[in-house]
């Protein structure tokens, strides 16, 4: 093969790639990653969410917190975050960012809810299912009960399960319990399936180190829609740190968690979700 030739060759794979790239579509059209950040102070709860740009909708998210590890529960996650410091409260400052996914409306997109028994049973689960047709996209929890025992209610699993058809949410009481009464909901955000649709998962080792944290990382030219985590092994003494969609170096899902204000002695471990699309 002579050089022009060669230099034919390539010049057509180059139109022909790019005619791909061109014609390709994202999966979830108009899809951006907003966050939002409270402000840092001592305050015992804060309220955060994220607005989407005008013509766009929040798909879900998560959030995280900063300061105070342990001693604050995020009791509610997905398009806002809402936490509360720990029964005996935290004197120190910390704060919370919410991480929310937005894009175009998804054809058929919508929520289910689905709630637990109300009472004062140390653990709680609740599962929310798409119709038929339909797949999570990505997962929210939320707590009832009496304000002034928010900090009693401890986040244990938000995960969607791996045929991406459910969303499952269990909470404990803390570690001497509460007798007030309460709940917890989970919220499955489902839609047709979007292209490449796929469910990633992520574990960290299982021991005794009070802080850990797990990825699920999304293939490349894949996009996160949502996120999911599992506390596994440390009943009502381990909290949330963070459980949220990242776009940093790549696409996933970023989960950390934190003992207690005494700790534990269990080996726990922790996983991540990923809810993943094509690009
Ligand atoms: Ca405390
Ligand atoms: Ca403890």
């Amino acid at each position: 093969m002579d050089r022009l030739r060669i230099a034919l060759v390539a010049l057509g794979l180059a139109i022909c790639m790019g005619a791909t790239a061109a014609t390709a579509s994202a999966a979830v059209p108009g899809w951006e990653l907003v966050t939002s950040t409270s402000e840092t102070n001592s305050h015992y709860n804060k309220w955060t969410d994220a607005d989407c740009p005008s013509g766009k909708q929040a798909l879900g998210g998560g959030g995280s917190i900063s300061g105070g590890a342990g001693q604050i529960g995020m009791i509610t996650l997905g398009s806002s975050v809402l936490s509360f410091e720990d029964q005996d409260g935290f004197s120190g400052n910390w704060s919370q960012t919410a991480w929310i996914i937005c894009a175009n409306p998804l054809p058929g997109l919508e929520t289910v809810f689905a709630k637990s028994g109300v009472s004062s049973a140390f653990s709680k689960a609740a599962t929310a299912s798409c119709p038929p047709g339909k797949r999570v996209i990505s997962a929210g929890v939320l707590h009832d009960g009496a304000v002034e025992h928010a900090g009693e209610y401890v986040l244990d699993d938000l995960r969607m399960n791996s045929t991406l058809t459910s969303v499952t949410a269990i909470s404990h009481e803390d570690q001497d319990g509460t007798l007030s009464n309460w709940a917890v909901s989970a919220q499955a955000v489902c839609a047709f399936p979007p292209a490449g649709l796929e469910f990633v998962k992520s574990v960290s080792a299982k021991d005794s180190a009070s802080a850990k944290n797990a990825v699920a990382g999304c293939p490349a030219g894949k996009r996160v829609l949502g996120a999911g985590g599992e506390i596994h092994g440390a009943v009502g003494q381990v909290r949330f740190t963070s459980l949220f969609p990242l776009s940093f170096f790549g696409d996933g899902a970023f989960v950390s968690a934190a003992e207690d204000q005494d700790g534990t002695a269990a080996a726990w471990e922790i996983r991540a979700y990923a809810v993943c699309a094509t690009a």
